[in-house]
Order: C-alpha cells, then structure tokens, then sequence
C-alpha cells in the first residue's frame, strides 16, 4: 500500500473550522504528531510519500479530502470550502502517476472525507462539503467501474467519516447521533462511547486500525471486540477539525 500525505503548512493555525472554536495551534507538536502518524502508517504495512506543503494553504495536509482513489481510477474532487479547491493541483499531480485521473466540475463540490468506500458501494455524507451534484458526478464517473454510489444524510458533523468509519471486514464504527446505522444494509456496527462523540473516525488497514489516543473509551470497545488498536496523539491536528483518516490517501500499489 502507498499513502500519500502532504506536509503541514505554517499557516495551518488558518484552517477552516465549522464545529470548533478557533483555538491557538502548536506547529512544533503538530508536525511531531504528524510524523508519528506516518510512522503508524509505516509499521502497518504502507510506503508513505509525503507531498510538500503549499505554504499559502492552512489545511493542505488533510490530504484526504482532494481525492478520491479506486483501483481503477482517482478523481480529483472539488472541496466544499473554496479556500481549499487550490489544494488538488499538487495532488493531481502526484496522483498522475499511479491512476487515471477523472475530474468533479462546477456545481459539484464533494471533500473525500464525505466518502465511504465499502467494497463496489461508495457511501456519500450529504454535508456543507458535499452537495447532490458532487454525488451525482462522483456516480457517473464510479458507475462504468462496477461502483454503486448512495448518498447518505448526515447529522450536526463536518464530514461522513467523522460520523462513521470502517474497522474490520463486516464492522463499521459510528455516532448514530450523526448516522443512521441503517444506512449500511448488511453491516455491523459498534457504537462510539457517548462521552466521545468524535470517536468514529478509525482509520483501518488490514488487521490494524489507527485510532487517537483521545477516545480511550471508544478504544476500549474496540479492543473488546477483538480489533488490534495502534493508538496515536492526534489532538494537535484534532484543533483543526482533522482526523486519522484526513491525512492520507491510501492506495494500492500495482504489482
Ligand atoms: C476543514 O475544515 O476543511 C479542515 N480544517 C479539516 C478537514 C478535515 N478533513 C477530514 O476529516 N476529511
């Protein structure tokens, strides 16, 4: 596996922020967690490529959100936030390399952060981010592929995957505050701990999953259920409104 992460940029203390409080960001620590993270990356298996930050673009190491990658194909989205459509450039760029590129256009606006992918289903967080038209252009390109696409009504949270993750093969993570667990026909689902409602966003590869050290509640449940949790400091990054999964595109490899 190959995951894609972008460097942070000295202006991130700048992000967007819709659901928190804007709060002073340590760099120092913030880059020092980030590390951290691409060496949890690391020993779960993956090559990590990390792109240079655009200095003028507070939120560009939440790489997830310009993209989204398949087998077959990347397409390159269109985020939600206008200050943040620059960011794809680069990604397109580096992304180039190892798909063919499709592109979202104007009116869509979609960040990778509404997208869940679930074998052939891409489940689509209808948010302040992600509109219908996102939606419905994501399908277009998805569907010659083999690729179902449903949109999925979100509650008060910034993106699908802050409201549900996957971590294991026929288990989901969710806040059913934010999600309708039925939303997922066929799937189980572990509930996060009330006291932790930002806990959903798990970042699963093959039998690990990376998970913020923030939420030992949550993390409990996990481990109950059998999952090996390989725990990270993340809140550093967390003050931006970023999670595990937002800092890197994983793809797999050819070959
Ligand atoms: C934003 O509001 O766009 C950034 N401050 C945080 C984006 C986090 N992205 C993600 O969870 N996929």
């Amino acid at each position: 596996m190959l995951a894609i992460t972008r460097a942070i940029s000295d202006r991130l203390a700048e992000c967007q922020l819709t659901h928190l409080e804007r709060q002073p960001i340590d760099l120092v620590r913030a880059r020092r967690q980030h590390a951290a993270y691409e060496e949890a990356l690391r020993q779960a298996g993956c090559r990590v490529w990390r792109l240079e930050c655009d200095g003028d673009l507070p939120d560009s190491v939440f790489i997830e959100d310009t993209a989204v990658v398949l087998d077959q194909l990347a397409v390159i989205t269109r985020p939600g936030a206008p200050e943040r459509q620059p960011e794809t450039a680069a990604v397109a760029r580096a992304l180039g390399d190892h798909r063919p590129l499709a592109w979202l256009k104007e009116p869509a606006c979609l960040d990778g952060g509404d997208v869940l992918r679930l074998g052939r289903t891409l489940y689509v967080g209808v948010s302040r981010r992600s509109n219908q038209a996102g939606v419905g252009q994501l399908e277009g390109l998805v569907a010659p592929y083999g690729y179902q696409v449903r949109a999925v009504p979100l509650g008060a949270c910034l993106h699908l995957k802050t409201a549900v993750t996957q971590v294991a093969a026929e288990l989901l993570l969710l806040n059913p505050d934010w999600v309708d667990p039925t939303a997922f026909p066929g799937w189980g689902w572990l509930a996060v701990d009330p006291q932790e409602p930002m806990a959903a966003n798990a970042l699963q590869l093959g039998p690990v999953v990376i998970y913020p050290e923030a939420y030992p509640r949550t993390a409990e449940r996990l481990g109950r259920a059998g999952l090996a949790v390989r725990s990270v400091a993340a809140d550093e990054l967390a003050r931006a409104e970023g999670g595990v999964t937002c800092c890197s595109l994983i793809l797999a490899e050819a070959g």
